[in-house]
């Protein structure tokens, strides 16, 4: 067998082993590149005599075409093998069920507060909303808080440049809507609070409603009734224990808190207090343009963020502001 028939069998044997692109071209310069076997055969020609020479090149030639085509010829079949390898790879299985998708839900604040509002709004009351930045008379002065009143200190207001301010209540509403219509008036007001305040038990955002019932003689029998009804409905429980204790609030007198003792299902045993209250004071009467003598009632103001820990047990407000989704989740409706 000739030198030449003996390379290109060794080099088309090299060829149909290749499993690699990088292989087929080690192969390539090993017999074809400049300094390669064949390459190198073709070179060596001229120390033949001139008779040979034609005939020698013809095989060499031959050889070294013969072997391209083979490469070639195999570079395809593997770049085919590695398009099918991908395809495989990137397949999709329509027959897969999807992955579905997630349904938000209402945060534990929003279900508390709508579930107070239904409470009052199926009691004869309606709900008022108003601004969150305010001015200083219908959020401090009207409600007999005058400067200087430690009772202004002690609401760590925001204040804006522009001398307004963000309300630390939602009695400025209901002082909007007492001046504006006068008595009677049986409202809510929900709504965004806000206290330069922050620390396990404060937030400088939270969420209130408050509550006003204005009209000819209504009395703390009516306020005692109306939220007494309130609490045991919203905590679903008939023998709710329920108290009512003197306190200090410059916008009624007298002001109440009410604390509750619920048992330990809800994971706290002990008096807890839950709202504050009161019968609205002559003067913020007489400040919106209603004639205490005529015209009596109470007003009441609640946490719900607090009310929303006392009913799902709930030990770290901070929880409702981290939006860890497995938190919030639980709550969903
Ligand atoms: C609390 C106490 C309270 C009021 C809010 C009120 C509003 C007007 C007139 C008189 Cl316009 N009073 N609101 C009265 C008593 C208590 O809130 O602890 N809130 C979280």
């Amino acid at each position: 067998m000739s030198a030449v028939s003996y390379i290109l069998r060794e080099a088309s044997a090299r060829v149909a082993g290749a499993s690699a692109l990088t292989e087929l071209d080690e192969i390539r310069i090993h017999y074809l590149g400049k300094k390669g076997e064949l390459t190198s055969l073709l070179k060596s020609l001229g120390k033949l005599p001139p008779e040979e020479k034609p005939a020698a090149g013809q095989v060499i030639n031959a050889a070294k075409n013969e072997l391209q085509n083979l490469l070639n010829a195999k570079k395809a079949d593997l770049e085919k093998n590695i398009a099918d390898i991908n395809l495989e790879k990137e397949s999709i299985d329509v027959t897969l069920p999807g992955r579905g998708s997630a349904q938000g839900s209402l945060h534990p604040v929003s279900i508390v507060q709508q579930r107070i509002e239904d409470l009052f709004l199926h009691m004869g009351f309606s709900l008022e909303r108003g601004p969150e930045v305010e001015d200083e008379h219908h959020n401090f002065n009207a409600l007999n808080i005058p400067e200087h009143h430690p009772a202004r200190a002690m609401h760590d207001t925001f204040y804006l440049e522009n001398g307004l301010l963000l309300r630390t209540h939602t009695s400025p509403v209901q002082i909007r809507v007492m001046s504006e219509r006068g008595a009677p008036l049986r409202i809510i007001s929900p709504g965004r609070v806000y206290r330069c305040d922050y620390d396990q038990t404060h937030t400088p955002m939270f969420h209130q409603v408050e509550g006003l019932w204005l009209g000819d003689g209504v009395t703390m029998s009516e306020l005692k009734g109306l939220l007494d009804k309130f609490l045991q409905s919203f905590f679903e429980h008939d023998g709710l224990a329920i108290r009512y204790r003197p306190s200090y609030f410059p916008f009624t007198e007298p002001s109440m808190e009410v604390d509750i003792k619920i048992n330990s299902e809800y994971g706290i045993t002990g008096w807890l207090e839950v709202l504050g209250c009161g019968m609205v004071h002559p003067r913020v009467l007489s400040n919106v343009g209603i004639d205490p003598r005529e015209s009596s009632g109470f007003a009441f103001g609640m946490g719900v963020e607090r009310l929303a820990m006392l009913k799902y047990g709930i030990s770290d407000l901070r929880l409702f502001f981290e939006n860890d989704l497995e938190f919030i989740n639980q709550f969903g409706r």
